[in-house]
Parts: structure tokens; C-alpha cells; sequence
């Protein structure tokens, strides 16, 4: 692929079993006699770990040295996966590793399997995080991410019963990606209170008191490049109780038992995750989570920007910070607070840098999920910094007043502050009043940001300030490393593994269309992905799957939005269709296995029903003698990124079908369609721009449209609701007790027929059962689909999250990349 002599690579298999043999005997003090696939996996990750290092270092002297603009990505939410695989690939040494493990006795693929996903997100935008650290470093920027270093990442989720249960994630056991930076710490406060002095001049510091201490703790995850030495760094923060292991005072008084409390206290600040995606709960321990993280990041730029010696106002030519969603917003709050109270600099001059440092990148338009915390629980946490978002609040309002001074209601509307009971911050107002750069994550998702939710402050700031960058995915991990055949059989027809780093060069095969060898390789390809994961399915579910079938494929969160209920009820409806066909007609039908995958928020008791009915569906249909072959139903438990990895080079279809004007971007989609899947899908997010570059003859789309949305609703309200009567036998099925007791679905039946079906699965249930036609249809003509199938991964090139962070780069962040001088 590319010259691994370029790292600081390993020369041969025998220098890597030579490295990996130290580790077992010396770090992991073991013999070879007793080393297990667990210990391998160890010592050939420390082995792979130890020449990351080294090109880690380098990667930031050279940075230091450059003095050149670095970007920051504060997000809550990182979604690694597994590291070991990533990192042979994208150091070129897989090679050579897999040799050297042979020679040891194992197989490459063993080992890999080994490593507990790093699972540090709940869904897309913690996946999309990860997706562009690895961009950011193969493209060679000076980039860092910051992040909370949870001791619980997303629970493991089982299957008991058919009902999910949620069981903690110990994922540190061990981690040899990490490193502890014991002596890298900070200070952070909480609680307190705020006193004013004023100097002989007449000014006014604010000076923020008392409170408690809790120590943030730093540690380094290096992320390297694909074929670069470059590495960047991931800094994620742990806290630890601030005056050491205990406080001795209590101690040596006898207070044993609530010195130790204080401790554990701090260390919950970075215990866990929270499990909800799309969801605000407001919870105290949550913004805690946010601030800590905040102070403790823009502590490390600030005191890495004063080590430059620059004046104040270069801030920004030296650093850009993007906000990934609302939940890191408090640092532009916290950013003026140590220019005006710490650093001495009138308010002016420290808003205008503040507002050139952040760019705030908006991840989803559903109400429930835009952050407001209550001005109560602010100013009893964080006293200084709700003194200074009244201020901030203030002065944009005397602004917005000026410039529309006829109009009363809009200071109420776009006010930082909500004047309800209780009265409550709007982050996301917070972050647009705060950055110069707003951004949307796929074209219909910044149009609607900018139409609905914000459009006010479209007005008061003008559209430029607004733009859109549409998400991408890395094509490392989502098609060399998840798919590695079709990657080597792309790269045999495009002459090299330059898509990799150009994914445009994918063009090349829409070349080769009528190829026989070629698409023959193309057809057996995914033909043996469905095969393994048939396996899996096996192994996991007990149910054996036909890999001739027709794999249909929905794997993500699980969220009403998403509408997993209308997918599951379009498998009833199929179902009683087939039931009702005589044995003749029956086998003329086209074989499929419905596949779902996806966690519910534990506090999410619709989409916990929807797992349960997906189950239940699945153990009538799987165990019914009239339908054999011809359809199956698979829930498969704990859906991560390493399940992903094989899960989506096996789908025939995968399914997108958001209510349209809901899912912001979706990555999954793009995720599939480059591994040759084709896709049914709403209106919504990306599915747009995939059809715009794939072409609307390769893409299975139905359902209304974002634009009537909101009528359709209305009219469900006040108009004349009926249910769809496909839909209506569906639920009639369900309410005779076929799929177990009726009563446990009651819920998700009512949601549709009797409150407002807010989700239009009625509306778009007729649609969607007649595309599912069409895509039978296509797919028994297996020569066009394989047609469909290359073309579209031809077209794909847009996807890469390498020119999404180009986008960001040049459009948001100003920042240009630092080449690697070649060594030779
Ligand atoms: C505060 C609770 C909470 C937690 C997470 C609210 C909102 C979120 C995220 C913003 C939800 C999320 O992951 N959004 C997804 O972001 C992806 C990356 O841009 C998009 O592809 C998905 O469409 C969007 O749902």
C-alpha cells in the first residue's frame, strides 16, 4: 500500500515476534509456555504500541516547533472501537504482523477479536468524533481531541426474554491505547461563591471563592495517521479527588468513612457515560461531567497558547475550538472568564477572541434533545459563569435591540435565558452567540436548522455565519479494515490503495461495470461476508439463516425517530401475507432475514417495547414450518463498532427511514452503500446527497417529504386520522396475542392510532411496504443489482471524512496541514 519504512516501523516478522516476545516475558511476566490469545493480544499490542509512540512524539515536537494553528475538538462522546487492527493498518505492518503471529501459533484475525471495544459514545456523534480524529491525523493536521475518560463507556446490552437489560461496561481492565499522565493535572472548582474588588482605577475583578476542589487527571491515547507517521493525540480526562487519597484530616479524626465518601464523590465526576442519545434529562451530575471536562481542556490550550509568548489577541490565529453539539458550550463561557477575571482583558477584547476561537457544530433538530439547564442549578454549581452568561445574554440582546427595534417579541425568543419555571439556560443559544461559525451535518439538516429552530438568529447575524459541512465516514476502518477483500479487489482494478486517501480515485471501477471476472469477485465477496455473519448468527441467536437470502439490515439506536416500529411491523405484515399464500405461491417469494441491532436508552420504555416485539416477532416467525427459508427475524445484542465492522459488509439492503426532517445526517448509510450494500431509505439527512451522487436508479426511497411534515401532523390533530389498513391488520395481529401478550405492546400501538402517530408511520406505512416490493423485484435480477451495487460504491468518494474535515478546515477552522518531511 504504501512504504512502511516511512514509520518507525518494525523491519520484519522477526524484530515483531522478537518485540512481542520481550512483552509476554518482561511487561506481561508471563513464559510463552502459557501465552493464550489474551496475552497475545497484549504483547502485540504493546509491541504495535511502542512504535506509536515514538512517531507520537515526533508528531508533536514537530508541531510545537511549527508554532503553527492547531484545532481542538471537545467532544463528550468518542466512539473508538478497536485500536489494535486500526493501527497495523494504518502504520502498513498488518502484514507483518499477521506473519510473525503465525509463527507463534495464532491467527491474526483471533487476536484482533480479543480487544474489548473502546466504547466511549452512544451512537453517530460520538462514531463521527472518531471518524474525523482519524482524518485529522492522515491528513496531517495539527489537531487534538478532548474528551472524559468514563470508567463505564455505553453498557453491554443482553437479551433476556426478548427485554434488553443493561449490564456495566469494564472496559480498563486493560488498555495498553492509554496513557496515564499522572503529571498532567488541574485543578477544578465547583460550588462557591462570587466576590467583586475594585482596583484605584474603578475596575471590577470578579473573584470566584470557596466551593470544592476535584483533580482532573490526563490521559493520552495516540491516533495514528494511515499512511503518515503523523500521530495526534486524543487527551481524555479523569477525575480523582483533589487533596490525594484521602483527606487526612478526617482521617487522623476519626472521619474514616466520609473521607473516603469525598474521594469516591470525585472520582463519579468521570465514572460514567451517560446512555442517552437524543435525550436531555438535566441531571446535576451530567453538567458537572460538562464543566469539568471544559476547564480542564481549556486550562491545557491556554497553557500551552501561554507558553508561545504571544499577545492575546493572537489567540486565534493560534487555536480554533469546535464544539461537537451543546454539551461542550460551557467552554466559551469559561474561555471568558479566564480572559476578563484571570487574565486581566476588558470584556470586549476578550469576546471578540472568544467568538473567532469557537466554531459549534449542531447534531440534531428534536426538541427534547436541545440542552437547557435550569439558572437555579447554574448559579448554585458554576456561581461565576452564570454571572457571566447574564452578561453575555445582556450585551447580544442590547444588540439584537438595536437592530430590530419594532420588535418586542424577538428579545423574548432568542434571549440565552428561557423566562419559564424555572427559568432556564439555552445552550445551544449560548454556543451560536458564542462562535463565528455555525454548522449542520448534511445539507437538508443546516437548511432546516436555519429555518425552524434557528431561524431568528439568521436574522439578527446574517446567513453567513450559518453554513453546512456534510458528515463523512473514514474509509480506513469502514472499508479496508472492515472489509478487506473488497478493499483488495477495488485497489487490483484501481492500480494501488490511493482511494484509501483519495476516495474520489473509486470512479476508476464504474470502469469495469461490465467486467464478468470482476463483478463475479464483487458477488462473492459479499456472498462470504453474509456467510460469516450467518455464522454469527448461528452462534449468538441459535437460528440458521440461508446466506442466499435476501439481508435486510437496521442497525442503530433504537429511538422512535428511527422507526424500528414501522420496520418491525412491515415484517408482521409480510408475515401474515406469506401465511396467507398458498404452499405454490409461497415459493415463488423471494427469501429474506430482517436483521436489527441497536441499544434502547435504559430510561427509554417505548423503544425498550420495540426490542421486546422485535423478539417475539422473531420467535414466531423463526419457529413457524409454513415459512422456513422464506423469512427470518434476528435481533442481534449489543450492537458496537466492532459489530458493525462485520454486520455491515454482509447487508443486501439496510434500512434509513427516519421520519423525514429527523435524522440530521445519519453516517450508517454511507457506511453501507461503500461496502456495496444498497439502502432503502426516507428523505432525511444524507440519504439526499447519497442519492444525489449515486443516482436515484440505485437508491430505494419512499415516504413523504420534510416539507409536509408539519401539515401531516396537524392534521392528524384536528383533521381525520386513519389508520393505514395494511397497518391496521398488523396491529390486529398483535392485539389476538400472535406475538405474545398484547398488553406488553399496547403502548406502542396507541402511539400510532390513538396519539397522533407523531412519527407518520401511518402515512408512510403504505410507501414503505410497496419500495420493499420493489426491492424483491430488483434483487431476483441478481445481474442489475451487482449493476446497482458498483456503481454506487463508484460514486462514493463524496463520503470520505477526509474531505469533510478538509471542509472544516478550510471553511471553519483556518488551519492548513503540517506535511512530514520524508525520511530518506
Ligand atoms: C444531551 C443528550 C444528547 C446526547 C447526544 C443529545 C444529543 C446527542 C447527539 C447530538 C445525538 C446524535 O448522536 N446525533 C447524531 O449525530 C450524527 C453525527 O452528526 C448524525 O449522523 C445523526 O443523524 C444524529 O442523530
Amino acid at each position: 500500500a504504501w512504504t512502511k519504512h516511512q514509520v518507525n516501523g518494525f523491519k520484519n516478522k522477526d524484530e515483531f515476534e522478537n518485540e512481542m516476545v520481550r512483552h509476554v516475558e518482561t511487561t506481561l511476566a508471563r513464559s510463552m509456555f502459557n501465552c493464550d490469545e489474551s496475552a497475545a493480544y497484549s504483547a502485540a499490542s504493546l509491541a504495535f504500541r511502542d512504535r506509536l509512540i515514538l512517531e507520537w512524539n515526533r508528531t508533536q515536537q514537530r508541531q510545537t516547533f511549527a508554532d503553527s494553528k492547531r484545532v481542538y475538538y471537545l467532544s463528550l462522546e468518542f466512539l473508538m472501537g478497536r485500536a489494535l487492527d486500526n493501527a497495523m493498518l494504518n502504520i502498513g505492518l498488518k502484514d507483518v504482523a499477521k506473519a510473525g503471529l503465525s509463527d507463534l501459533g495464532f491467527r491474526v484475525e483471533d487476536i484482533i477479536e480479543q480487544e474489548h471495544d473502546a466504547a466511549l459514545g452512544n451512537g453517530g456523534l460520538g462514531r463521527l468524533a472518531a471518524c474525523f480524529l482519524d482524518s485529522l491525523a492522515s491528513l496531517n493536521y495539527p489537531a487534538w481531541g478532548y474528551g472524559l475518560r468514563y470508567r463505564y463507556g455505553i453498557f453491554k446490552q443482553e437479551i433476556i426474554d426478548g427485554y434488553q437489560v443493561e449490564v456495566p461496561d469494564y472496559w480498563l481492565d486493560f488498555n495498553p491505547w492509554e496513557f496515564p499522565r499522572h503529571d498532567v493535572t488541574v485543578d477544578i472548582q465547583f460550588y462557591g461563591n462570587v466576590r467583586k474588588s475594585q482596583d484605584d482605577n474603578g475596575r471590577t475583578t470578579a473573584h470566584w471563592e470557596g466551593g470544592e476542589m476535584v483533580k482532573a487527571v490526563a490521559y493520552d491515547v495516540p491516533i495514528p495517521g494511515y499512511a503518515t507517521p503523523s500521530t495526534n493525540n486524543l487527551r481524555l480526562w479523569s477525575s480523582k479527588a483533589a487533596s490525594g487519597e484521602f483527606d487526612f484530616q478526617k482521617f487522623n479524626s476519626g472521619e474514616y468513612e466520609s473521607s473516603v465518601a469525598d474521594q469516591q464523590r470525585a472520582e463519579t465526576i468521570s465514572a460514567v457515560l451517560y446512555p442517552n442519545d437524543n435525550l436531555e434529562r438535566g441531571k446535576e451530575l451530567r453538567l458537572k461531567q460538562q464543566y469539568f471536562w471544559v476547564a480542564a481542556s481549556l486550562y491545557d490550550i491556554v497553557r500551552r497558547f501561554k507558553k508561545t509568548k504571544r499577545s492575546w489577541r493572537e489567540f486565534p490565529d493560534q487555536v480554533a475550538i469546535q464544539l461537537n453539539d451543546t454539551h461542550p458550550t460551557l467552554a466559551i463561557v469559561e474561555l471568558q472568564r479566564i480572559l476578563c477575571d484571570l487574565e486581566g482583558l476588558d470584556w470586549d477584547e476578550a469576546w471578540n477572541i472568544v467568538q473567532q476561537t469557537f466554531g459549534y457544530t449542531n447534531h440534531t433538530v428534536l426538541p427534547e434533545a436541545l440542552e437547557k439547564w435550569p439558572v437555579g442549578l447554574m448559579q448554585h454549581l458554576l456561581p461565576r459563569h452564570l454571572q457571566i452568561i447574564y452578561d453575555i445574554n445582556l450585551y447580544f440582546l442590547q444588540k439584537v435591540e438595536r437592530a430590530f427595534p419594532n420588535d418586542r417579541d424577538i428579545l423574548r425568543r432568542v434571549s440565552i435565558i428561557e423566562e419559564s419555571q424555572p427559568k432556564m439556560v439555552r445552550m445551544a443559544y449560548l454556543a451560536i452567540v458564542g462562535s463565528h461559525k455555525v454548522n449542520g451535518v448534511a445539507e437538508l439538516h443546516s437548511d432546516l436548522i436555519k429555518t425552524t429552530i434557528f431561524k431568528d438568529f439568521v436574522e439578527i447575524f446574517g446567513p453567513d455565519k450559518f453554513t453546512n459541512v456534510t458528515n463523512g465516514i473514514t474509509p480506513r476502518r469502514w472499508l479496508h479494515q472492515a472489509n478487506p477483500r473488497l478493499s483488495e479487489l477495488i485497489s487490483s482494478k484501481t492500480g494501488s490503495f490511493d482511494f484509501l486517501k483519495d476516495l474520489t480515485l473509486l470512479n476508476k471501477i464504474e470502469l469495469c461495470i461490465n467486467d464478468k471476472a470482476f463483478r463475479k469477485e464483487w458477488a462473492e465477496i459479499k456472498y462470504a461476508n453474509k456467510v460469516r455473519l450467518a455464522k454469527y448468527i448461528k452462534s449468538t441467536t441459535g437460528v440458521v439463516v440461508n446466506p442466499s437470502s435476501l439481508f435486510d439490515v437496521q442497525v442503530k439506536r433504537i429511538h422512535e425517530y428511527k422507526r424500528q416500529q414501522m420496520n418491525i411491523f412491515g415484517v408482521i405484515h409480510r408475515y401474515l401475507t406469506l401465511k396467507a399464500l398458498s404452499p405454490a405461491e409461497r415459493k415463488k417469494q423471494m427469501p429474506r432475514v430482517s436483521i436489527f441491532g441497536g441499544k434502547a436508552a435504559p430510561g427509554y420504555w417505548m423503544a425498550k417495547q420495540i426490542i421486546h416485539l422485535i423478539n417475539n416477532v422473531g420467535a414466531v416467525v423463526n419457529n413457524d414450518p409454513d415459512i422456513g427459508d422464506l423469512l427470518k427475524v434476528i435481533f442481534l445484542e449489543d450492537y458496537n463498532v466492532s459489530k458493525a465492522e462485520m454486520i455491515i459488509p454482509a447487508s443486501d439492503i439496510s434500512e434509513h427511514i427516519s421520519t423525514a426532517g429527523t435524522e440530521a445526517s445519519g453516517t450508517s448509510n454511507m457506511k453501507f452503500v461503500l461496502n456495496g450494500g444498497l439502502i432503502i431509505g426516507t428523505c432525511d439527512g444524507a440519504n439526499i446527497e447519497i442519492t444525489r451522487e449515486i443516482g436515484e436508479n440505485n437508491i430505494f426511497l419512499f415516504g413523504n417529504l420534510a416539507e409536509d411534515v408539519e401539515d401531516l401532523r396537524h392534521n392528524h390533530t384536528y383533521g381525520s386520522h386513519s389508520v393505514d389498513s395494511d397497518l391496521a391488520k398488523v396491529f390486529e395481529a398483535i392485539e389476538k396475542g400472535t406475538f405474545g401478550e398484547p398488553h406488553d405492546f399496547a403502548g406502542m400501538i396507541s402511539a400510532v392510532r390513538d396519539h397522533g402517530d407523531y412519527y407518520l408511520v401511518s402515512d408512510d406505512f403504505h410507501s414503505y411496504i410497496e419500495t420493499h416490493h420493489l426491492v424483491d423485484e430488483s434483487y431476483r435480477n441478481q445481474d442489475e443489482w451487482i449493476t446497482k451495487s458498483i456503481t454506487s460504491v463508484a460514486r462514493m468518494g463524496f463520503f470520505s471524512s477526509d474531505r469533510c474535515i478538509n471542509e472544516y478546515a478550510e471553511g471553519i477552522w483556518n488551519i492548513e496541514p503540517l506535511p512530514v518531511e520524508s525520511k530518506d
